[in-house]
């Protein structure tokens, strides 16, 4: 039994530039921070993010009175506990952004209490490293007037090493910026880093095509294309509207199982929108391809069971704060690789430079991590990976 002894909560800064939560959390024997991410594209079924202000003052009125003196390595009561004190089904009354940083930094107090990096404490003795999949270009609510499409990401499936494989998305990026920039297509830049262009979808894919070859050929491994269509973002209750014309749900099927062909994609998340588990199974079933849900699923063990029993999916999108607590994360990522499908963990598109899901990465086995490719809140998780890394093979 270890007791927290105080807990502090404060407004900081996140990636672009709004208000987030940071939270510390004290014990005798350490400490623990850790700060909420933010979602542009967020699901309708996500946990609620109060104004941090009014976060602040719930916390301050409700939360750490009843923090101070649980023992900090009992992180399931704890979260149980602000399960407790919130009292609805989607932390409303609290925020699901003060949950999760509360929660997480219980689990970095409780890790540094016992002198242990947060990996070996949520995973023991078999830590492994997860490839990372980087998003390369993007558009869609991450940057408008860029691609319909919210990412192209890279995954370097035959690097042994996350130290080749966070170098290799880096190539990649900057193969697809020389690349634009011999076109002479004027770019910037999304909220994850990555490229924002006035250009199709299709010309995307063909440059993640281009650059990946040319990558994977240099680093002698294997460098596979995904996409998050963030369709939720795309619907407008009948048809998925791109900018040059509108798909119906079955277009939208075939025109992803013609691209997951022609393109070789390894990796496609969010198809369909947020509520049609069927139309995820239509297409999972008729494509060998990882088909992940986040919006479908908002890491919430409920909706992925449903997702599980009709077949919409064969991965699941782990986001902490979609859902609020490590417990709930954790039993989400328990059903999830229970049943066989496998689990990608993920950032949040507006981000701090907190670590936490590098850890939380390695120390639950979860085979893929989805955090961008440049910029100080992306490569906060990715440096973290290289020194896992380097500290578990020493
Ligand atoms: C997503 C995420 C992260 P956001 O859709 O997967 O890339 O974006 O945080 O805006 O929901
Ligand atoms: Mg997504």
């Amino acid at each position: 039994m270890i007791p927290i002894e105080e807990v502090r909560v404060r407004k900081i800064q996140d990636s672009r530039g709004n208000p987030t939560i940071e939270v510390d959390v004290l014990t005798l024997e350490g400490w623990g921070e850790a700060a909420a991410p933010g979602g542009a594209s967020t699901g309708k079924y996500e946990a609620k993010v109060l104004p941090v202000d009014t976060a602040i003052k719930k916390a301050e009125e409700l939360v750490i009175p009843e923090l101070i003196g649980c023992d900090v390595l009992d992180q399931r009561y704890i979260d149980h506990l602000l399960r407790e004190i919130d009292g609805s089904d989607d932390f409303s009354i609290i925020g699901g952004n003060l949950a999760v940083a509360i929660s997480m930094a219980v689990a970095k107090a409780a890790a540094s209490s016992l002198g242990i990096p947060l990996y070996r404490y949520i995973g023991g003795a078999f830590p492994s490293i997860p490839h990372p999949l980087g998003n390369v270009i993007g558009g869609g609510a991450h940057a408008r007037g860029a691609t319909d499409i919210q990412e192209f990401l890279s995954i370097p499936v035959g690097s042994k090493h996350a130290l080749d494989a966070v170098f290799a998305n880096a190539k990649v990026h900057k193969t697809v910026g020389d690349l634009l920039s011999k076109r002479g297509t004027p770019c910037g830049r999304g909220d994850e880093g990555a490229w924002a262009a006035p250009i199709t979808n299709e010309e995307a894919l063909d440059l993640m095509r281009e650059a990946t070859g040319v990558v994977s050929d240099e680093l002698g491994f294997e460098i596979r294309i995904g996409l998050d269509f963030a369709a939720s973002e795309l619907w407008d209750g009948n048809a998925y509207r791109y900018s040059d014309r509108k798909r119906s749900t079955e277009e939208q099927i075939s025109y992803i199982a013609e691209l997951i062909d022609r393109y070789n994609l390894y990796y496609v998340e969010d198809p369909l929108e947020e509520g049609d588990f069927e139309g995820f199974a239509t297409l999972t079933s008729s494509v060998k391809c990882l088909i992940c849900g986040d919006d479908l699923f908002v890491t919430n063990p409920a909706r992925i069971s449903r997702g599980i029993e009709m077949g919409s999916s064969n991965a699941v999108l782990i986001k902490p704060n979609q859902i609020g607590t490590l417990t709930d994360t954790f039993d989400a990522l328990h059903l999830t690789v229970s049943n066989g499908l496998t689990p990608v963990i993920s950032h949040r598109s507006g981000e701090t430079t907190d670590d936490t899901i590098a850890h939380l990465a390695v120390g639950l086995n979860i085979p893929i991590i989805k955090t961008g490719v440049v910029g100080g809140e992306r490569i906060a998780k990715l440096n973290e990976l290289i020194r896992i890394e380097e500290e578990i093979t020493s």
